[in-house]
């Protein structure tokens, strides 16, 4: 049964059907710019760091609107983390948020996120992928490496990005991302099925991986390509995380392979076409 502090089932329904602050939704579609060095690091690196990208004076309501989130949808749960499937014990994985909770939607389709990802890969739109709260409980294991690209339908996969935004401080002992930097590279793939038997790629055993500590408000954003995972939760706290994917608007669908193809967000698409569905409107 996971618990969140301060929370409980009607505390969370209030916060989720009350409107965001003006001064927060304000803040939101505020554009924040990035440096040419950041920009430069994503591409040559395969992810970046960017701090503050919400201050301290906003991050408590994003927070708490995104927990109330969690506990509606994981509440229910009375299952202890050693009663749950190896994958369940990575994270407790809560997507498509913002189509339930408007109070979601807005920190979703944020122009401050969205732009990040504009700057990041130069694009002219971009296009909501799907969002997910990736809380990590108390004694969660680790996640197993992986590329996110193998899980989406995507041909362009080099123009799909993740912010991970921490919304608490997550030093490495509560499980912060690591990643294998240069591995954004279209020329290395290898599925890993982290759903029901995980396997490291061999390859990965002569990279560099780098941990990423983030202060609550940092994000890291990932290419889709890059390889990654995160470590286990020593702390008796819960590593709380929300993450937003993003793709460069013109990407097409790919359906060739049986493993993602059914995806939610290329829903009625056929073979080729321009992703462009009601689960991936344009942001920014
Ligand atoms: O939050 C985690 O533990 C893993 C996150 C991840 O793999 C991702 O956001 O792509």
């Amino acid at each position: 049964m996971i618990k969140i502090e301060g929370l409980t089932e009607a505390t969370a329904l209030t916060i989720l059907n009350s409107e965001i602050s003006s001064s927060v939704r304000k803040y939101l579609n505020q554009i924040l710019p990035i440096s040419d060095e950041q920009i430069d690091f994503y591409h040559h690196n395969g992810f970046v760091k960017i701090e503050n990208v919400v201050e301290q004076e906003f991050l408590p309501e994003l927070k708490r609107i995104v927990e109330a989130a969690v506990l509606i949808r994981k509440g229910k749960d009375e299952r202890d983390l050693k009663e749950k499937s190896q994958y369940e014990q990575s994270f407790l994985q809560c997507g498509y948020l913002c189509w339930d909770f408007p109070a979601v939607k807005e920190i979703v389709f944020a122009k401050r996120f969205a732009g990040i990802v504009k700057a990041l890969m130069k694009a002219e739109h971009i296009r909501l992928w799907h969002d997910q709260a990736l809380f990590k409980e108390p004694g969660g294991r680790i996640t197993d490496a992986h590329q996110d690209c193998s899980y989406w339908p995507i041909r362009e996969p080099q123009f799909s990005s993740t912010m991970w935004l921490a919304l608490v401080d997550v030093p490495i002992e509560k499980g912060c991302l690591y990643f294998y930097p240069k591995t954004n590279d279209p020329n290395l793939k290898e599925y890993v099925d982290i759903f029901k038997n995980p396997h490291q790629p061999k390859f990965l055993n002569e990279k560099e991986k780098v941990f990423v500590p983030l202060k609550a408000g940092d994000a890291t954003f990932h290419s889709g390509l890059t390889f990654h995972g995160a470590g286990e939760n020593k702390t008796n706290d819960m590593r709380e995380a929300m993450t937003v994917i993003y793709i460069k608007d013109g990407v097409t669908f790919d359906s060739s392979d049986e493993r993602n193809k059914t995806h939610t967000s290329c829903i009625g698409l056929n073979n080729g076409d321009i992703i462009n569905t009601k689960y991936t409107p344009i942001l920014i």
